[in-house]
């Protein structure tokens, strides 16, 4: 009851706060006139300004969007990786370079809502699979920013896997086992190296012909997996510092990568933190599904399980039925959320 109590400090809770920050953008419109020599295309890396996309016909062109952009993708960012996208080459230019003038609406989509930016921050679109790659050492893995993940997955609509990497590091008999309850969750968790391919191949089978988004926190490995997943080295890796333990941040481009299987990896930066986008706090309980069996329960409607008495979710949190770490994470989205 000591630490519930402590939990229930609504003050020291920490909360995101965002800046406003501006941000160039081109013109969007929902609909237009595309010419009969534009072609189509899959956006298959973005490095700041540069944008990759890749056509059936004609190879590869390095594009910029156009001043205005068709697409349905209201209040997103206009362009990510595994948007289908419509280009028109540029004329004069002996390289390929090309112009995008169109983006297909996205059938769903994993965003971030990064401090500062005013619409929502789309890091890649059009997508099977989030593969949460988390570590057991260098950096230890964070299990509130794994609820995080989880959470922003089922909003987008993406099925999540869970991911520990590095096993090879681990002597931890209980490591597993601290894993129970996303199990219990039906959360698919795996537990591999991706340095010393343990546990890949199975990996691989589920992925197959999928279209997944690797994320977690610098260092965790996501790189080394896509290398790995590869049998090449295609991405830069880099060691942990060894005086924090958190990674370099190496990655700094969102990048997809094809497997021989037909599956699709897309690499992307490190992440410390984020927020949520378009979550509303009286709904984030419905993704915590250890709370399904209470809600109901709860004397008032609505409830927001942080301090309205006879509520049967911190009633079973108190009788050890719901894990008070999972409960932690609710508490600090809930306060994260407007
Ligand atoms: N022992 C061990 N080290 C690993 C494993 N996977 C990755 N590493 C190491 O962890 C460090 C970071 O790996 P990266 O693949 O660069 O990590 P990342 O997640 O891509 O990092 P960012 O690009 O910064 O987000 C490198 O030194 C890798 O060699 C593993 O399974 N076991
Ligand atoms: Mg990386
Ligand atoms: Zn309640």
């Amino acid at each position: 009851m000591k630490d519930f109590e402590k939990l229930s400090d609504r003050k020291k809770t920490p909360s995101l706060k965002f800046k406003k920050r501006k941000v160039t953008r081109s013109l969007t419109k929902t609909e237009g006139f595309i010419s009969d020599i534009a072609l189509k295309g899959l956006v298959c890396g973005i490095s700041g300004t540069r944008i990759l996309v890749e056509t059936e016909s004609s190879g590869c062109f390095e594009c910029t969007t156009a001043g205005v952009v068709i697409t349905k993708n209201e209040n997103q960012s206009i362009v990510a990786v595994g948007d289908v996208v419509y280009i028109l080459p540029d004329k004069n230019q002996s390289g390929k370079t090309a112009t995008i003038i169109k983006v297909e609406e996205r059938r769903n989509h994993f965003s971030r809502k990064e401090v500062g930016y005013e619409k929502e921050d789309v890091i890649a679109a059009n997508i099977d699979i989030l593969i949460v790659m988390l570590s057991v050492k260098s950096p230890k893995y964070n299990k509130r920013l794994l609820d995080r993940f989880l959470v922003t997955a089922e909003l987008n609509n993406v099925e999540p896997i869970i991911c520990i990497n590095k096993i090879d590091l681990s002597d931890d008999i209980n490591l597993k086992s601290d894993f129970d309850i996303y199990k219990k969750l039906k959360y698919q968790t795996f537990f591999i190296s991706a340095k010393e391919l343990i546990g890949m191949n199975e990996l691989k089978e589920i992925i197959n012909d999928k279209t997944c988004v690797l994320s977690g926190p610098s260092g965790s490995g996501k790189s080394t997996f896509i290398n790995s997943m590869m049998g090449k080295s295609k991405q830069f890796v880099q060691e942990t510092s060894n005086k924090t333990n958190k990674g370099r941040h190496t990655t700094s481009s969102v990048k997809m990568f094809k497997l021989s299987n037909g599956s699709r990896i897309i690499d992307t930066p490190g992440v410390r933190e984020f927020g949520i986008w378009g979550l509303e706090k009286s709904e984030l309980a419905l993704y915590f599904h250890e709370f399904d069996d209470f809600n109901p329960k709860c004397k008032y409607y609505p409830c927001t399980h942080t301090h309205e008495p006879e509520c049967a979710v911190i009633d079973a949190l108190e009788k050890g039925m719901i894990d008070y770490g999972r409960y932690e994470s609710y508490l600090n989205l809930f306060d994260s959320l407007s």
